[in-house]
């Protein structure tokens, strides 16, 4: 039997799933086994995630999986970034993992002088960010002294999963490089971070590589499934950024993406890190990708808001609209297009988004009237468009390239409405990859496991072949709504 079957487990901030991947040699074909949605738990102060919840969805998922297909013969963990559990000298995980809504480390980000931020940029090629685990993990330093004295061990989300998976404890570099604690200059963890903060280096494990297998299923699991051989757990770029945009199907080297779930992450992929004042000036920021690759980007607001105000509105209406009915009622609205700075942090995690939207539409003097949900979902959509024309914009100046197109990976990339505009707006080819590019990537890195020499290049080679593509294009007419969203930024 020439077919591979793959796992992928890609936990995103709104919903994980496990998807088979079948490859034979030439291409990969995807199914979806099982999904279910995610969400933050608030209890008391703060808000956790459930990662025992998700561990046991992967194994019934792993039992779905074993009904399908005689064999699995690899597995690789994604997942979100910047979140993190802190483990003691035994191996216990010593709270769940808080989520970086949170703001306990709001302090430590505020008490920077710009000096200060901009050497940490500088140590790190990382923007400094309130989402960066740096200051997430000083933040329980102060407010959970405890919890922090008896930390041995710091696992990343995906690095949690692989450890319930295998038993062993490794830290993977691109989830590692959302922390702001490891530098993607010198690619190791940054003792100038580490010792500003009074972090230990020890917290830290072995830093693996993309590719290697992290260690074969316990024997407990293997048990439970009641399989009786090896499944080697292999290290994919484990931050969901760095899977997605190995599933990127271009063969040219300088593409610029749109990584669109919760998050939008708007970027290019270069090889080396670019270190300079008009990166922090456009707030972009280096991150880690696949094989050691930079995934130069900007980390903003996605699908968040927009998933909110349905969630909102869902409520009202006292039923699920379907996104098309969402996009309907924008369409609704015939007026002058109304715009909001989409990372402003009030739009962060307010108690309730439509009044937030339209409150701030009001004070701005672009609506005056009740809330009104044509008006703030038109003004979300326009706003994401205006939001990645304007970083696009900033990137290519900062890279000295300009894009002709721009591949849209992930769960946002089936948004026609945003697409469309994102086209109109920026005046590029938008090519809409799939849905799970995440998963794709994923699988793709696991090849390695069983083809040692394959390149990256042929990595998306496979993935290219794997895919149905969608183009938008528009000609742009007037771009005044560009510079008029430039100007809330
Ligand atoms: C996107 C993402 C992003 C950030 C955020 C917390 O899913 O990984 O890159 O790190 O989640």
């Amino acid at each position: 039997n020439t077919i591979k079957n793959i796992i992928s487990l890609d936990c995103g901030n709104s919903s994980y799933r496990v998807v088979l991947g079948k490859y034979d040699g030439n291409k990969i074909t995807t199914e979806v086994i099982a999904q279910e949605s995610n969400g933050m738990n608030k209890v008391q102060d703060y808000y956790y995630w459930d990662l025992h919840k998700i561990f046991d969805f992967f194994i019934k998922s792993l039992k779905e999986v074993l009904k399908k297909v005689d064999k699995i013969d690899s597995i690789g963990v994604c997942t979100w970034g910047v979140d993190f559990a802190l483990y003691d000298k035994d191996r216990n995980m010593l709270s769940n993992p808080l989520s970086y809504r949170n703001t306990i480390g709001e302090k430590s980000l505020n008490n920077l002088s710009q000096d200060e931020k901009d050497k940490m940029f500088y140590d790190t090629g990382i923007l400094c960010d309130k989402i960066n685990s740096v200051f997430m993990l000083s933040g329980i330093k102060e407010k959970m002294p405890d919890i922090f004295e008896k930390a041995d061990k710091l696992l990343m989300i995906p690095d949690i999963l692989n450890y319930m998976l295998t038993g062993v404890m490794i830290n993977e570099p691109s989830e590692l490089s959302t922390t702001q604690l490891f530098s993607s200059i010198t690619k190791d963890i940054s003792l100038e971070v580490c010792n500003k903060f009074g972090i230990p280096k020890e917290l830290f494990n072995k830093i693996g590589v993309h590719g290697d297998t992290i260690g074969n299923l316990l024997p407990s699991i293997r048990d439970e499934l009641g399989i009786d051989y090896d499944i080697p757990v292999i290290l994919v770029p484990s931050h969901d950024t760095a899977s997605a945009v190995v599933a990127i199907p271009s063969m040219e080297d300088n593409f610029a993406f749109i990584s669109s779930g919760t998050w939008s992450l708007i970027g290019a992929e270069l090889d080396e890190p670019v270190v300079a004042k008009e990166v922090l000036e456009s707030n972009l920021t280096n991150e880690l990708g696949a094989f050691n690759k930079i995934t130069i980007l900007k980390n903003s607001a996605g699908m968040f808001i927009i998933q909110r105000i349905k969630k909102e509105y869902d409520e009202i209406t006292k039923r699920d609209n379907s996104w098309e009915e969402i996009n309907n009622i924008a369409d609704m609205y015939k007026g002058e297009v109304p715009l909001i700075n989409i990372n402003n942090i009030r739009f962060f995690n307010p108690e309730h988004m439509g009044n937030e939207i339209h409150n701030y539409l009001v004070e701005t003097n672009q609506y005056n009237g009740e809330l009104n949900w044509s008006v703030v979902i038109k003004a979300v959509q326009e706003s994401m468009a205006c939001c990645y024309a304007h970083t696009i914009d900033s990137l290519e100046k900062v890279i000295g390239k300009e894009f002709k197109e721009i591949f849209i990976v992930g769960g946002g990339s089936k948004n026609n409405v945003v697409n469309e505009l994102t086209a109109k707006r920026t005046g590029k080819i938008i090519i809409a990859c799939s849905k799970e590019s995440t998963s794709l990537g994923n699988i793709v890195v696991q090849i390695k496991h069983f083809e040692k020499e394959i390149s990256l290049k042929d990595m998306r080679d496979i993935v290219k072949k794997s895919i149905d593509l969608e183009e938008y294009q528009v000609e742009i007419e007037d771009n005044s709504i560009v510079d008029r969203y430039s100007k809330l930024v």
